[in-house]
């Protein structure tokens, strides 16, 4: 499982935007749509999986348990909101991967051992993105957190290709992005040089 580039999709992707993602080096993403039906997603995850599986690239749904196993997709990510992982863990089977956010220390002590595969901790920073995130734990609170983390950990919230160094200074094993790839003018471009980035920092 590599995260080191964790591609994120915004409401409403379309399929060119993650094939640029792909293309471009992201090593893993993640489907997160909280506009389209399960219906829309299981298709889209169904039409993209090919695509990833041929390189190695994991599709991981955000939130749905359905859409995950539906369209056969590698992972599934998950919430403080999402219900117990153990449940999650349960749906999905043993063999899929199963991400968790984190977002304050509790969140670390409370999680079941050997139930998550990855942790997604922040907001790193406050970000238009995701308008209901809880409070930025900053570069300092990441470090604390990726230390106290018993699984890998990707820091996620407002991040960018500057702060690579020091994220991965911090012991984490990716960065998860969304607007740093999608709204970008050249999102395969964007990509690739946070790919480069993140190989030479
Ligand atoms: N979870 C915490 S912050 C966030 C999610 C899904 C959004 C990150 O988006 P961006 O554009 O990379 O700040
Ligand atoms: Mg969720």
């Amino acid at each position: 499982m590599n995260l080191s580039v964790y591609f994120v999709t915004p409401d409403g992707a379309d399929d060119a935007l993650v094939l640029a993602a792909l293309r471009g080096g992201a090593t893993a993403i993640q489907l997160r749509d909280k506009t389209a039906t399960d219906a829309e997603m299981t298709a889209q995850a169904r039409r993209l999986i090919p695509h990833l599986t041929a390189v190695g690239v994991p599709l991981i749904v955000n939130d749905r348990v359905e859409v995950a196993r539906a369209a056969g997709a590698a992972g599934l990510h998950i919430g403080q909101g999402d219900g117990d992982p153990r449940a999650a863990r349960a749906a999905i089977g043993p063999d899929r991967i199963l991400g968790l956010s984190v977002e304050e220390a509790a969140h670390l002590t409370a999680m079941p051992p050997g139930v998550v595969d990855y942790v997604g901790l922040g907001p790193v920073r406050a970000t238009a993105t995701k308008p209901d995130h809880a409070a930025p734990i900053g570069l300092d609170g990441l470090a604390r957190l990726t230390a106290a983390a018993p699984v890998p950990a990707v820091a996620i919230g407002g991040v960018n290709a500057a702060d690579i160094p020091a994220i991965k200074g911090c012991g984490c094993a990716g960065i998860a992005v969304v607007s740093a790839i999608s709204a970008a003018p050249d999102p395969l471009a964007a990509t690739r040089a946070l790919a480069t980035a993140w190989s030479t920092a």
